[in-house]
């Protein structure tokens, strides 16, 4: 796997603008159809029964060392998916081929629904913009004229992400946080068709959680700050145990409000200069039968 990743990066520095044109086409068609077979929702839903293992990433923003490193891991290459929870592109040197990667990722033989690439707030819909955006400078830096619109395109396909992964039973996993107003799966399902009227996608592309309890508005700028009661209520209208999120910076896991909430970063090096990232392995024992996240830190991360 390690020489077949090297050569997926290798081909992401050298790509040419038409090559890069045709892998966007190529997976708009992918993801169009994919929304189409979702019948419009944002919800994948990914059942025990159906998999075995399931690889979870959090930010790579722009981090194309990190982003290789994992995907070197076999138990990654083996996964029955590879959820990846947001945020690619911004604050890392390499978001034009850490895309290029990851669409080509996705567009590999065989693994049409094994990658799953969710929406994060740097993925967010035009009334939601994000500072800073550095992604459009990278697009023109090595692209040119040609470089803002290759930029265009890959805005557009942000529109079909998917924004949740539900594990019946087990796990909810999304970018930043838990829309505290929804009482069924199916409103986050649809969270993005009811924006901007709720503020259900808003708070699941940039909430973040806070101990105790309560409500706030965010530092952010948009999003909340969701206390443990708007966990309990949600984890319990949507029938799951723990919240797999990333979307904060940490030491590649945190566990938050006594183990409902695991915090996933993937991503080292500026502007954070975190020692330490991580990604999960999730096996079917653990997908069958949800772990907390203090548990999922201790057994299922796998950090460097
Ligand atoms: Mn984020």
């Amino acid at each position: 796997m390690q020489t077949e990743v090297e050569a997926l990066v290798k081909q992401a520095f050298e790509a040419g603008v038409e090559e890069f044109s045709g892998l966007i086409n190529a997976a708009k068609n992918v993801f169009t159809r994919e929304k189409e077979l979702r019948e419009g929702s944002g919800l994948v839903l990914t059942h025990p029964d159906a998999v075995r293992t399931v690889a979870v990433i959090g930010d790579i923003h722009g981090d194309i060392d990190s982003l290789a490193h994992i995907l070197t891991d076999s138990d990654v290459e083996n996964a029955d998916r590879i959820i990846f929870l947001g945020d690619y592109g911004d604050r890392g040197t390499a978001s034009v081929e850490v895309y290029h990667l990851l669409l080509t990722l996705k567009l590999s033989a065989g693994n049409g629904g094994k990658i799953i690439l969710l929406r994060g707030n740097h993925e967010g819909p035009p009334d939601m913009p994000v500072m800073p955006h550095d992604l459009p400078f990278f697009f023109s830096k090595k692209y040119g004229a040609r470089g803002r619109e290759l930029y265009r395109r890959v805005k557009e396909l942000w529109e079909y992400l998917p924004h949740a992964v539900l594990v019946p039973g087990s796990y909810l996993m999304l970018h930043g946080g838990l829309p505290a107003a929804i009482t069924s799966i199916e409103e986050i399902a649809h969270a993005q068709d009811t924006h901007p009227a709720t503020s259900s996608f808003e708070e699941i592309l940039w909430s973040d959680p806070i101990e105790g309890r309560g409500y706030l508005m965010s530092t952010r700028g948009a999003g909340r700050m969701f206390g443990e009661d708007v966990t309990d209520a949600v984890l319990r209208a949507t029938g799951v145990k723990t919240l797999i999120r990333s979307h904060e910076p940490c030491e590649g896991v945190e566990v938050q409000q006594r183990g409902k909430i695991l915090t996933l970063f993937s991503r080292k090096g500026a502007p954070y200069y975190n020692n330490r990232a991580a990604y999960l392995i999730v096996d079917g024992a653990m997908l069958r039968e949800a772990r907390d996240a203090s548990e999922l830190a201790r057994t299922a991360a796998r950090i460097w």
